[in-house]
């Protein structure tokens, strides 16, 4: 298997460099754009045509395959995990930023394999940032094997999270009282607007941790297996196991850290993927 998810890494690797091209002809920002579940919550083409590149590329080698794509979900097509080896696409993580053209949003890629993430790829074509990883291989920053940093304690952390793309008023008290909790008890509390990107932050050891409730599973595949294999931890908010269909996400540095920040989080449970 492992020689067969180096085989699929490539070639998806490539699809994903070809499809950045896309991202970086609108690097000043993308005007055009229409709103999905929420007013915040938005697309362009560019989310539609990368999202297309990348399945018809996989399917055309991996007929087999299945896929869970952000805007093949929301125009109607199933959000369903199997067994069976499947591509989770988020065309473009941060698709905020991408129309105003603040430089912080990425391909992010991940393939799920008996419902475990087995390789990701986030990739950011503005600034040229590549993270990638796979199963037992360590996690990469273009060719540079990154770690997560050591912090052990939140006292000492620099947290990220993020507001969502939601206005549900009970989600929306969640975020704030949390703010207002980690403003006292962090070191510092950082939002760069990507899901994808707080997690390869955190595994760049440039942040400590990331929470957010809310996310889908594109939002998250690719980060999962990438701070893990920089040596990080990918839990549910509450403190136990990861679920990638739970819309809940706590990654870190370390367990420590993990589960002392999971005690302190107000909770917030949306509906699954
Ligand atoms: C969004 C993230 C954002 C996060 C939202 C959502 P999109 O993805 O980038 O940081 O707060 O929950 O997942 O809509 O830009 O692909």
């Amino acid at each position: 298997m492992t020689d067969a998810i180096d085989e699929y890494f490539e070639v998806a690797l490539e699809l994903v460099k070809t499809a950045g091209n896309l991202i970086i002809e609108f690097r000043n920002g993308c005007k055009e754009f229409e709103s999905k579940s929420s007013d915040i919550d938005l697309v362009t083409e560019i989310d539609k045509k990368v999202e297309e590149t990348l399945i018809k590329g996989l399917s055309a080698i991996y007929p087999e395959h299945k896929f869970i794509g952000e805007e093949s979900v929301a125009d109607g097509a199933k959000c369903e995990l199997t067994e069976e080896p499947t591509w989770i696409i988020d065309p473009v993580d941060g698709t905020l930023n991408f129309i105003h053209g603040y430089p912080s949003s990425c391909i992010s890629l991940g393939l799920v394999i008996n419902k475990e993430s087995v390789a990701g790829i986030i990739y950011n074509p503005i600034v040229n940032q590549l993270f990638t990883a796979k199963k037992g291989k360590g996690a990469f920053l273009n060719d540079r094997q990154i770690h997560v940093s050591q912090v052990k304690e939140v006292r000492n952390a620099l947290i990220s999270f993020e507001a969502g793309t939601s206005r549900d008023e009970e989600r929306q008290r969640t975020v704030l009282e949390n703010f207002k909790m980690l403003v006292t008890k962090a070191q510092g509390v950082r939002a760069v607007g990507s899901a994808a990107l707080n997690m390869a932050m955190v595994a760049l050891g440039g942040s400590d941790a990331y929470f957010e409730f809310g996310i889908h599973a594109w939002d998250v595949a690719a980060g999962d297996i990438i701070v893990r294999e920089a040596g990080g931890v990918c839990i549910d908010p509450a403190g136990g196991p990861f679920d990638i269909l739970s819309r809940r996400v706590l990654c870190a540095s370390s367990e420590e850290l993990a589960q002392e920040l999971a005690k302190m989080l107000h909770q917030y449970y949306p509906e699954r993927d």
